[in-house]
């Protein structure tokens, strides 16, 4: 078994003072920093968005941040502006050692569409080449920790899964936004699909 780690989107915009803070998020480097060390092959996520992207609320007349909207594609939670492409919310976090990284995939870069997972966009269909790039390297198990727990974490395992590798999200090394039980909801819906949550210290 060939082993991927993947560090998802631990950017400045998603720990304390960026524009979709979660939480405790900073908290997560320590223990990514960590995690990279330990596996060979790692891998990171960067949330890219233009800056008049239609996921942010600040595009649509009338609503706000948090917001549900149904876009061609499906529901669509409207955020706050955040990961601007080349912005210093969409820079990763300044202890995040992310020279360790082999291969960075940035996305969520086209304006009319939003993407969660590392995988596919958010019409699900759209892939980010991802996928393609595990098989071509010859991984076949992916481990997962960083934010958001029931956003992007959660696309991208339940993703994972879908394209036919076995998958692993460290909990402890994720931080949810925890939007309407968003938390325990993704957790079910992980458990349910074949992912194995684990925690750093058993894995
Ligand atoms: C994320 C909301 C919007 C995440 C990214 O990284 O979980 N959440 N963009
Ligand atoms: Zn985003």
């Amino acid at each position: 078994m060939t082993t991927a780690f993947i560090a998802i989107d631990v950017q400045n915009d998603f720990c304390p003072g960026g524009a979709l803070a979660v939480a405790d998020g900073g908290a997560v480097v320590g223990a990514i920093n960590a995690l990279m060390r330990r596996f060979d092959h790692v891998i990171l996520t960067q949330d890219w968005h233009p800056p008049d992207h239609l996921s942010f609320a600040s595009q649509h007349e009338g609503r706000a941040a948090f917001d549900n909207i149904a876009m061609p594609y499906g529901a669509q939670t409207l955020w706050p502006d955040h990961c601007v492409q080349g912005g210093h919310g969409a820079e990763f976090h300044k202890k995040l050692e992310i020279w360790r990284a082999e291969l960075i995939i940035r996305k969520g870069y086209r304006r009319e569409i939003d993407s969660y997972s590392a995988f596919f966009e958010n019409d699900h269909t759209t892939p980010t080449g991802l996928s393609g790039y595990l098989r071509e390297r010859g991984f076949s198990h992916v481990v997962l920790a960083g934010l958001a727990t029931d956003f992007c974490v959660a696309f991208s395992a339940l993703d994972a899964v879908r394209c036919g590798f076995t998958c692993q999200v460290v909990m402890d090394a994720t931080r949810a936004i925890d939007l309407d039980g968003s938390l325990a909801q993704a957790t079910q819906t992980m458990q349910k699909a074949g992912v194995e949550l684990c925690e750093v210290s058993n894995l």
